[in-house]
């Protein structure tokens, strides 16, 4: 007999009805404090899609986790913002709903685009949540009122580059480290963070960079007791991830290869992995990531929330999900200080002793947009609706 399974931690049941009465999407640019290099590209900014709705007197809040490139994902900021302006905003604009999920029902029918219709569901559920005063964290279902933060760093110039960045993260209490690495820059990389950082929880990212090929080089970085090995293969491949799996001790972690909950389960049933790093933009919203975290917990795999270099909007998002009871694992909700030098909330997410980052409790997303900031760093806005 199959044990029984916990029940959804989901609580929609707690929100209200929801009416969109006008919308605004708003593209802010915020610098990078220092760039990030990834097996893909560089990137020195943070361009974000917001997407506003108002309804009821309140307003809700979602960002959109689409880059500026087609590089991470194929969506990028203006093919969101386009679907979302075209397509998904018309379907619930002055049209009330019982629901929030009945509200996203009517735009079901909108094939892929998971990022765009992650934005419009986070700004629907803070706005019902504003309205209903209950925050995200206890719809969503959050077991803990904080969540453990690892970092991801970038592709350093130099080996002594990346030691040093290990070293003040450590320090200021990031409980594990992320290392990007693509071919050439992977096992010299992991050798030396090893010798110098024997008891850190350290683990690399390679953003599909490796082919089946490379498997003597995987087979190499498996001697480095990595925590996980995340995304080495294809972003579309489950097969090959699965006969790398078979030979390596370290567990292979999933991003970019599941983008819905019929990919978790087919990745699990491959055996594909070990590990799945749950963005909820990738997988078309916090609902949907949460019926991933529900399908990994089911078959004894833990998640860990992955990050886009989100400002405090997606962060807050991200940092109720990260409350889930399976998600066990440290994920890249680092604080704002560690992207940005401001950031556009009134109160950024500052790393908490122990390496952790505070589950906000207030209504919706729980977290303020500081005006000054957003006008500073608008460079696109029009009304919808
Ligand atoms: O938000 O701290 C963050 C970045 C985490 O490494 C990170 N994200 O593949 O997991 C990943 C990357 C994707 C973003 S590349 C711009
Ligand atoms: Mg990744």
């Amino acid at each position: 007999m199959p044990e029984a399974q916990p029940p959804s931690p989901l609580r929609l049941d707690l929100l209200g009805p929801v009416a969109v009465e006008h919308a605004d999407l708003r593209i802010v640019e915020l610098p990078l404090r220092s760039p990030f290099t990834t097996s893909f590209g560089t990137q020195t900014v943070r361009r974000a899609l917001l997407v506003e709705c108002h309804g009821d007197g309140a307003t809700g809040v979602g960002e959109c986790a689409a880059g500026i490139e087609p590089a991470y994902s194929a969506e990028t900021v203006t093919t969101a913002r386009d679907v979302l302006r075209h397509h998904l905003l018309p379907g619930v604009l002055g049209q009330p709903a019982a629901t929030v999920a009945d509200q996203l029902q009517r735009v079901a029918w909108v094939r892929g685009h998971n990022m765009a219709r992650a934005a419009l569901e986070m700004a629907l559920l803070d706005l019902a949540g504003r309205i209903s005063g209950v925050s995200l964290g206890a719809v969503l279902g959050a077991a803990s009122d904080r969540v453990g933060c690892g970092v991801s760093i970038g592709i350093q110039p130099s080996l002594d580059a990346t030691y040093a960045l290990i070293d003040g993260y450590l320090a200021a209490g990031y409980r594990r480290i992320k290392l990007k690495c693509r071919p050439g820059y992977d096992v010299e990389l992991a050798r030396g963070v090893r010798t110098r950082f024997p008891d850190a929880l350290v683990m690399l990212d390679a953003n599909s960079a490796y082919r089946l090929e490379d498997l003597p080089v995987l087979h190499q970085l498996d001697a480095f007791d990595l925590m996980m090995l995340e995304q080495p293969l294809a972003h579309d491949d489950l097969v090959d991830h699965a006969a790398v799996q078979a030979q390596l001790r370290t567990p292979i972690c999933l991003d970019e290869s599941v983008e819905s909950v019929a990919d978790a389960r087919a990745a699990i049933q491959l055996r594909a992995g070990r590990i799945v790093n749950i963005k909820a933009g990738r997988v078309g919203g916090l609902i949907p990531a949460v019926a991933v975290h529900d399908v990994c917990r089911a078959a004894g795999w833990p998640v860990w929330c992955g990050g886009m270099l989100e400002t405090g909007v997606g962060r807050a998002a991200n940092v109720a999900l990260a409350a889930l009871p399976n998600f066990t694992l440290p994920g890249d909700t680092s604080a704002s200080d560690r992207y940005f030098e401001a950031d556009i909330l009134t109160e950024p997410f500052q790393l908490q002793p122990g390496g952790t980052l505070a589950v906000p409790t207030g209504p919706g997303l729980g977290v303020e947009l500081d005006p000054a900031r957003v006008a500073a760093t608008t460079q696109h806005h029009e009304r919808v609706g």
